[in-house]
C-alpha cells in the first residue's frame, strides 16, 4: 500500500470511529459524546496562561476550537496508524491503544460520567481496526486493484457520514427537550387548588382512581416526538372571521388569570370498556372570553386549530360559548402542562372528542365555517361533530370472584350534560341500580359501584349509564367510526 493510501484508510477509521461514537452517544443518551469530552478535557488541561491567551484570541469560541484540534487531532492520529499498519502493525495497534485509553480516561473524568462511556469508546477502537482491517485486504487481494480500495472506502465513508449525521440529529433533539424541559420546570403559574373533591373516590383496591395522574394520562397524536415549544416564543394568532385579529403570548394568558375546571377528556377510538379516558383538573383562560375579545362576525360556526406541527381540528363555535367550561389551558393537574399533553398551551372542551377540540400545542385559530376546510381527522372519513356519547365502563371485578358479595364498580360519563344514574344486570336479567359517587360538576366521569350478590359459576356483567337529562346510553352496537363507540360494556366473570 501506498503510504498516502496507508495515511488515508487511517483517517478514514479514525472518522467512521468518530461518526459510530457520536451515533452510540446519542443512543445511550450520554451528555458528551467522546470527541466532546476530550475537547473539555482538553479545555481543563489547558494551562491557564495559555488559556487566557487563546481565550483574548478566540473569546467564548474556546469550546468550538478545542472540540476542533480534537478532530484534527484524532485524524492524523489516525493517519498515523492506517500507515503503520502494514509495516509497523505493533506501532499501530499501540496507537490505536492509546488513543482508546484517552478518550475512555476522559469520559470517565467528566462530570456525569458512565461506564458506558467507555463501551462507546472500546467500540470505536474496534471501528478502527475493522475499517484498517477491511481497506488494507481490499488492496492486497489479487483481485483487487485501485478501484476496491477506493469503492470500499466510499462504503465507509458514507456509512460514516449517516452514522455521525443521525447520532448528531438524534442528540441535538434531545438536548432540545431538556432545555424545553427546564424552561417548563422554571414557569412559575399562579398555584392550583387541585385538591380532589371529596367523596368522588370509592377508594376501591384495583380500581383506576378518579383523577388520573399525569404520568398516567392517556396520549393520543399524530406527531411521532412531540413539538418542543418553548414558552417565551409561544404565540397564538387569532383571525379570520373576526373583528379584531389579535395574537396572544403565554404571559397574555397568564395575565387575564386562570380559571380551573374538573374536566374529564376522551378519544374516539375508545372502544366500549377502553381506557382511552382521563380525568384532571385544568387550569386556563375560558375560550369564551377570547372570542369575545375579537368580536365574531356573523355566519362563522367553527373554530378551526392548528398546532404547531400542522395538526387540524374543527370545533364548533356554539360548543365554545354556550358557557359550558371550555378552555385554552397551560396547566394539567396544578403544573405546566406535560410536553407531550400540549405544552405550552392546549385546549379542552368539555363533552367533545378530543379528535374536534383538544387541540394540543396550539398556535393558531381561524375562525371560520365548516362549510369552507375539513380538519385532518375528517379528511380521513371521520365525523366533523362528535359530541361525547353516554358510556359506562366496568373496572371491577377482574377475571375471578369469590362466591357471596362482590364488588362490581367502574365509571360512566357524559361530559357536560353528566350521569344521573347507572345500571348493572347480571346475566342478562334484570337491570338494578347501581351507586354513584360524588362528583363536583357535570363534566367528570362518575364512579359507580354495585354489591353482586354472586353464586359458583360462569355470568355475565353489563352495565348502563344513564344521563341527566333521563336518557340511557344505547345497547345497540358500533364501532369507533366515524363518531364513537356505543353499546353496553360487559365482562365475563368466573365466581368460585
Ligand atoms: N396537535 C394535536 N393535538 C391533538 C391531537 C393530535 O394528533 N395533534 N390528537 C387529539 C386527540 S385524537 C385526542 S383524543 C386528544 C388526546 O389528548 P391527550 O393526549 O392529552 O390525552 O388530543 C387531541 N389533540
Ligand atoms: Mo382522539
Amino acid at each position: 500500500m501506498t503510504p498516502r493510501r496507508g495515511l488515508a484508510s487511517g483517517m478514514l477509521a479514525a472518522a467512521a470511529a468518530v461518526g459510530v461514537s457520536e451515533a452510540l452517544a446519542a443512543v445511550f443518551n450520554l451528555r458528551e459524546s467522546p470527541v466532546l469530552a476530550l475537547g473539555q478535557t482538553v479545555i481543563k488541561l489547558t494551562p491557564g496562561g495559555i488559556a487566557e491567551g487563546i481565550i483574548s484570541v478566540v473569546g467564548k469560541n474556546d469550546k468550538p476550537l478545542a472540540v476542533a484540534s480534537v478532530l484534527v487531532a484524532i485524524l492524523l492520529l489516525g493517519g498515523l496508524a492506517g500507515l503503520w499498519w502494514s509495516a509497523r502493525r505493533a506501532w499501530s495497534l499501540a496507537l490505536i491503544g492509546v488513543l482508546v485509553v484517552a478518550a475512555s480516561a476522559a469520559m470517565v473524568g467528566r462530570p456525569y460520567a458512565y461506564g458506558v462511556g467507555v463501551v462507546v469508546c472500546v467500540i470505536a477502537g474496534a471501528v478502527v481496526l475493522s475499517v484498517l482491517a477491511v481497506l488494507h485486504r481490499a488492496e492486497v487481494e489479487p483481485a483487487s486493484g485501485r478501484r476496491d480500495f477506493l469503492r470500499t472506502a466510499a462504503i465507509i465513508g458514507v456509512a460514516t457520514v449517516i452514522a455521525g449525521g443521525a447520532g448528531e440529529l438524534l442528540g441535538s433533539r434531545r438536548r432540545r427537550r431538556q432545555q424545553i424541559e427546564r424552561a417548563r420546570t422554571a414557569l412559575r403559574v399562579p398555584s392550583r387548588n387541585v385538591a380532589v373533591p371529596s367523596g368522588v373516590d370509592f377508594g376501591a383496591k384495583d380500581q383506576p382512581r378518579w383523577l388520573t395522574p399525569n404520568d398516567e394520562f392517556y396520549r393520543i397524536d399524530t406527531s411521532l416526538t412531540p413539538p418542543l415549544i418553548d414558552p417565551n416564543e409561544w404565540r397564538l394568532r387569532i383571525h379570520g372571521m373576526v373583528d379584531r385579529e389579535i395574537t396572544l403570548t403565554y404571559q397574555d394568558l397568564l395575565d387575564r388569570g386562570l380559571a380551573d375546571a374538573w374536566i374529564t377528556i376522551c378519544c374516539v377510538s375508545n372502544r366500549v370498556g377502553g381506557d382511552l379516558i382521563g380525568n384532571t383538573t385544568w387550569g386556563g383562560v375560558p375560550i369564551k372570553d377570547l372570542l369575545d375579545e375579537v368580536g365574531i362576525k356573523p355566519g362563522a360556526d367553527a373554530l378551526l386549530s392548528t398546532s404547531e406541527d400542522g395538526w387540524t381540528c374543527g370545533t364548533p363555535l356554539e360548543a365554545l360559548t354556550d358557557g359550558r367550561n371550555a378552555l385554552l389551558a397551560l396547566t394539567m393537574n396544578g403544573e405546566p402542562l406535560p410536553i407531550p399533553h400540549g405544552f405550552p398551551v392546549r385546549q379542552v372542551v368539555p363533552g367533545l372528542y378530543g379528535y374536534v377540540s383538544a387541540t394540543k400545542w396550539v398556535t393558531d385559530w381561524e375562525i371560520t365555517r365548516f362549510a369552507d376546510f375539513e380538519a385532518y381527522w375528517s379528511q380521513r372519513g371521520w365525523a366533523d361533530q362528535a359530541p361525547i356519547k353516554t358510556q359506562a365502563r366496568i373496572d371491577l371485578p377482574r377475571g375471578q370472584a369469590s362466591a357471596g358479595k362482590v364488588n362490581v364498580a367502574g365509571v360512566a360519563w357524559e361530559p357536560n350534560v353528566g350521569i344521573s344514574g347507572v345500571e348493572v344486570r347480571i346475566d342478562g336479567g334484570d337491570w338494578q341500580k347501581a351507586t354513584l359517587a360524588k362528583v363536583p360538576n357535570v363534566d367528570t366521569w362518575v364512579q359507580w359501584a354495585f354489591q353482586w350478590d354472586a353464586d359458583k359459576g360462569d355470568h355475565t356483567i353489563e352495565a348502563r349509564a344513564i344521563n341527566n337529562n333521563g336518557e340511557p346510553q344505547t345497547g345497540e352496537f358500533a364501532g369507533v367510526l366515524p363518531d364513537g363507540a356505543t353499546g353496553y360494556p360487559g365482562i365475563g366473570v368466573k365466581v368460585v
